[in-house]
């Protein structure tokens, strides 16, 4: 199984959940400037859509999309989703937020010039963060267990501190919480982040 990955890009949310499954997988850095893989691969030809995250199983299939790959770690290692129906389906309603309301918003903060809209998602990210941050059940989203979703949260708030977008201090707790997870270490590790 191999992860494609852009060093601390979104991507980073999958490779933390599949070191917290502790599953066996190689890793693959695309450019996603030039669109090359490591090994000179066009990207267009492991993924039409032209990004990161592919998870490419051993049978050559691939997966993509944040949701369907985070979601298809969780159906591998029930541990890291909340249980029962009702778990999955809060488990999918916060991925659906994280992935289009606060993910999608970054690709306009993220953009070469600051202009009116950046600035716009800027606030909407931090008041998804305050709305993010009441929904804590514990430790971490669904209480004091790790899940899927944490990864990606995490990955999101790297993400902030990057752009210098502030978080409340639950959230800087939760952050501090992840870095610390051997799972996220062994991510940074892999991807050369700080
Ligand atoms: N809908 C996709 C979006 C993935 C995405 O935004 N990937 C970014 C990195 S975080 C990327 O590879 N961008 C390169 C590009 O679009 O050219 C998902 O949620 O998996």
């Amino acid at each position: 199984m191999k992860l494609y990955y852009a060093p601390g890009a979104c991507s980073l949310a999958d490779h933390i959940a599949m070191h917290e499954a502790a599953m066996n997988f190689d890793r693959v850095k695309v450019d996603l400037k030039a669109k090359l893989t490591e090994d000179g691969t066009p990207f267009g030809e492991i993924n039409p859509k032209g990004y990161v995250p592919v998870l490419e199983f051993d049978d050559g299939k691939r997966l993509t999309e944040n949701i369907a790959i985070l979601w298809w770690v969780a159906q591998r290692t029930p541990s890291l989703a909340p249980s029962g129906d009702e778990g999955r389906l809060r488990l999918i309603e916060m991925l659906a937020f994280i992935s289009t309301e606060i993910h999608k918003q970054f690709g306009r903060v993220f953009r070469p010039s600051a202009d009116a809209e950046a600035t716009a998602a800027r606030e909407k990210i931090g008041q998804r963060f305050a709305l993010v941050a009441t929904m804590l059940g514990g430790d971490y989203l669904f209480g004091n267990d790790v899940s899927v979703a944490d990864a990606y949260l995490f990955t999101m708030l790297t993400w902030a501190r990057k752009m210098g977008i502030d978080a409340p201090a639950e959230l800087q707790a939760f952050y501090a919480r992840m870095r610390e997870r051997p799972a996220v270490k062994l991510a940074f590790e892999h991807e050369g982040l700080d």
